[in-house]
């Protein structure tokens, strides 16, 4: 500010400061407020996570007797993916490529065991993205590894304090339930039905309750609000009721079983689907009845799903919030021999994956259109920069993916991009396009499929001098320059 004026010119000068820095100080406060505003428009995000789901989804008929009549009402009502697949075969490496938008190849974590903060001290994680950006970013449940990042969320239930707040859930008394435990024997690989109510349960259904409160209530900044349901992960026990709607004898055994299915499989991938799970389980007669325990456990996961797309419908917020459903990987119960995950077969890496926009979203004014299917080869990987472009929020810079916007909007768009699910050793990994599957283990070993023919990849094609194009054609697409694994303290 100038000295006070004594001549005219003086005056007139001074009169020209002060209106200046008065215009530039509206100006300011209308850049605020603009801000202010365009955050307030902003759409929130609603952003569930089912852990360990494969695709025994009514939408994507991995089994017949799939009972998820809450997922399919989003699938109805939104866009989804039937080849989604997921960036890494287990929970940590999955979980922590897609919050961090950071692909395992990239950041040499690839197991469970190591801890995501040891190997990506600074790397920044959806909620704290979103929140930095105006957002009011909570969550509830499994969304990392076991841990929750507290600095990174504005509120966590039932503790931000602490790093692992997770529900009490309900289990027998006596345990195992199902089979005669052997001294291998994961500790969760059990199931049976509880005598108890969902709400005595505890576990997700006190998620789903949190998050269904958070979407009633009134919010002054959009938010980025995130419910991670922890069934169908083992152990396989939940309320009666829904062991109930799968009468034993009833059970249909996968469709993906086949006796000689590894027959055809280099020695790594006979290996590694052969696991002492699956035979165990077949040797207590227990196969019939652990695939009930699943079937029961996905009823379950999605009657909390529907509690909280309940929740949504209900509230003020329905008509602007973005809704994404995904599952970390898929499970074998059987394919392969196998039993759990840490393959790269479609039965583990292949994903639900569904996103539902409404209207007016900045990134998408027309929304996604209801009951959409979109077949191209994508990743969750993708979500990250897909959320940035929905909300008009600048991309996170050097982050892996491809936002799905374009999908979104038309779902047969060009999409020139494969899918990479990384497994637990830096050579091992499986690229997907929309047709084919090729599958490369670290010294030496190849599988090639053709799913469009050949859905449980029973033909291994690597062989067949028909297709030697096609698997040159994928070897090109293997991910390059990939980082070795970063050892961690336990
Ligand atoms: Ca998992
Ligand atoms: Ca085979």
């Amino acid at each position: 500010m100038p000295r006070r004026a004594s001549t005219p010119s003086q005056y007139v000068v001074y009169a020209a400061v002060l209106l200046g820095s008065l215009l530039s100080t509206c100006a300011v406060r209308a850049a605020d407020r603009s801000e202010r505003d365009a955050n307030r428009a902003r759409p929130n995000i609603l952003f569930i996570a089912v852990d360990d789901l494969n695709d025994w989804v009514g939408c994507l008929g991995g089994h017949p007797q799939a009972h998820t009549p809450n997922i399919d009402r989003l699938a109805r009502t939104g866009v989804l993916f039937t080849n989604a697949y997921c960036p890494a075969a287990s929970c940590n490496p999955s979980r922590s490529a897609i919050m961090t938008g950071l692909a395992p190849r990239r950041t040499g974590l690839y197991t469970n065991r190591q801890k995501m903060r040891a190997v990506l001290p600074d790397a920044e994680i959806m909620p704290k993205y979103f929140s930095r950006h105006g957002y009011w970013s909570a969550g509830s449940g499994k969304i990392l590894h076991y841990f929750i990042d507290a600095p990174s969320w504005d509120d966590y239930f039932p503790d931000k304090a602490k790093e692992n707040p997770f529900p009490r859930t309900l289990y027998p008394k006596k345990r195992p339930v199902s089979i005669p435990r052997l001294p291998w024997m994961y500790v969760e690989t059990d199931w049976g039905p509880l005598d108890a109510t969902d709400e005595q349960f505890g576990g997700d259904y006190l998620v789903s309750k949190w998050v269904g409160e958070q979407l009633q209530r009134k919010h002054d900044k959009p938010f980025f609000l995130a419910c991670g349901i922890y069934r169908p992960h083992e152990p396989w026990f939940v309320p009666k009721k829904y062991f109930d709607l799968f009468p034993l004898d009833d059970v249909q055994l996968p469709k993906g079983y086949k006796a000689d299915d590894l027959d055809d499989l280099p020695p790594i991938g006979q290996r590694l689907g052969r696991n002492r799970y699956f035979a165990h389980i077949r040797e207590h007669k227990q196969w019939r009845p652990a695939v009930r325990g699943y079937l029961a456990s996905i009823a379950f996961a999605d009657a909390m799903v529907g509690r909280v797309l309940d929740a949504l419908d209900k509230s003020p917020h329905r008509d602007n919030t973005i809704v994404v459903l995904w599952s970390d990987h898929g499970w074998h119960l059987g394919e392969k021999e196998h039993w759990q995950k840490f393959t790269g077969w479609r039965a583990c890496a292949r994903v639900p994956l569904l996103i539902r926009v409404p209207k007016g979203v900045t990134g998408l004014p027309q929304g996604t259109k209801a009951g959409v299917r979109c077949d191209r080869p994508v990743n969750l990987i993708d979500l990250f920069k897909t959320l940035c472009d929905l909300t008009g929020l600048p991309q996170q810079p050097g982050i892996d993916g491809n936002s799905l916007v374009p999908l979104l909007r038309d779902p047969n768009a060009p999409w020139p991009h494969a899918s990479i699910t990384h497994l637990d050793v830096p050579g091992r990994y499986a690229v997907s396009t929309q047709r084919w599957r090729y599958i490369h283990y670290e010294r030496g070993g190849e599988e090639l499929y053709d799913i469009e023919r050949d859905p449980y990849e029973w033909t291994n094609l690597v062989q067949d001098g028909k297709h030697i194009e096609m698997l040159i054609r994928m070897r090109a697409l293997a991910p390059k320059n990939m980082k070795p694994r970063v050892e961690t303290q336990k």
